[in-house]
């Protein structure tokens, strides 16, 4: 039986028995949920949060209204955290790479070739050990309801092809404002410049970085093809986002209101998986039919990248303890041998 068919029978049952499951905002209008995100409407994140909006304000018939609030509207990632965190901000969908300085096991996700294919990904995300992340966020004041996919990330550049690891040299190149990104680049040879998402359009366009790396759907969606020639396709991270609801406000939360953000949430990271899959391989050809020069590196040059990254590997697991980082090894281990 759908979630939605579900939720629906309880609270056609509770209202019968007058159990107020449902509790509105003072006044009787819906209960306003702001949830923030970074990237454009018209972006796979964006079309999952209004997928989520959607699914909330069906299940709870109007009584919970999601205010989608885009294109760092709200803030960059970080600031938006912060405001979650604080209770100024209700929800938000962003990268488990910044949220690293909250809860360092997020660090785990920033492996540099993790992950081999979306479904170790869900596998990895969607099991003990995904929900054992998401549950140290708790005691950092956020409640991490799914993680979504923002994807397998690539390089591209504005000054020249990058087929070999020592054409990064002297690349200066935006990452996330994270420690394993940082060091991961300068080990490859570049100049890790760590910046706001929302900083990064207009520094390659003045050129005052040279590069980037994100997943397809971000480099169309953001227009990055407008300022960045050159895409090398090294899918050498799996990018998670993560949707979060401020704990200050979850804990004043009915049961039924939990649930249905919670239902919502997952139906939701169905939706996006989907479109974010449908949509990277869309992108990659319009990415080519914008001008861009696409690069493939060879099996040889991605072991060399390889090779040179696994001493990230110990830094990784002394950031988020060896225990979570060898469970991590173990549960890979469980989904390759299964054919
Ligand atoms: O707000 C944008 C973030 O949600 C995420 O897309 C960040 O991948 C990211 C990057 O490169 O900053």
């Amino acid at each position: 039986m759908h979630f939605l068919h579900r939720i629906c029978i309880v609270l056609s049952v509770a209202s019968l028995i007058g159990v107020p499951l449902l509790a509105q905002a003072q006044d009787g209008k819906p209960r306003l949920i702001r949830f923030g995100y970074g990237l454009n409407e018209n972006s796979n994140q964006g079309r999952a949060v209004a997928a989520f909006a959607e699914q909330v304000e069906k299940a709870s018939g109007g009584k919970m209204r999601v205010q989608a609030i885009g294109a760092a509207a709200l803030g960059s990632d970080t600031q938006m955290q912060q405001a979650v965190i604080d209770g100024e901000q209700e929800m938000m969908v962003g990268s488990t790479s910044t949220l690293v300085g909250v809860t360092k096991e997020m660090a785990l996700w920033d492996t540099p070739f993790l992950l081999s294919n979306t479904k170790e990904a869900d596998y990895l995300l969607d099991g003990p050990i995904g929900q054992k992340v998401l549950d140290r966020l708790q005691e950092r004041g956020l409640v991490g309801l799914v993680y979504w996919e923002n994807g397998f990330r690539n390089l591209t550049n504005s000054k020249h092809a990058i087929t070999h690891m020592e054409d990064l040299g002297g690349i200066k190149l935006r990452v996330m404002q994270n420690n394993v990104f940082i060091s991961s680049f300068q080990t490859l040879g570049a100049n890790a410049v760590p910046m706001p998402f929302t900083e990064l359009f207009a520094a390659l366009e003045s050129k005052t970085v040279d590069g980037q790396e994100n997943p397809y759907n971000t480099i169309l969606s953001s227009r990055f093809y407008e300022v960045q020639k050159y895409l090398t396709l090294t899918n050498h991270v799996y990018s998670p986002w993560v949707v979060v609801v401020s704990k200050k406000w979850w804990d004043k939360l009915s049961t039924v209101e939990k649930k249905v953000l919670t239902e919502a949430a997952r139906a939701s990271r169905e939706f996006e998986r989907q479109d974010t899959r449908e949509e990277a391989t869309k992108a990659l050809a319009k990415l080519k039919d914008k001008g861009m020069q696409i690069s493939d590196l060879s099996p040889g040059e991605l072991a060399r990248m390889r090779g040179k990254l696994t001493r990230i590997y110990a830094l990784i697991g002394s950031n988020i303890g060896m225990n979570l980082w060898i469970e991590t090894q173990v549960e890979l281990m469980k989904i390759r041998a299964k054919k």
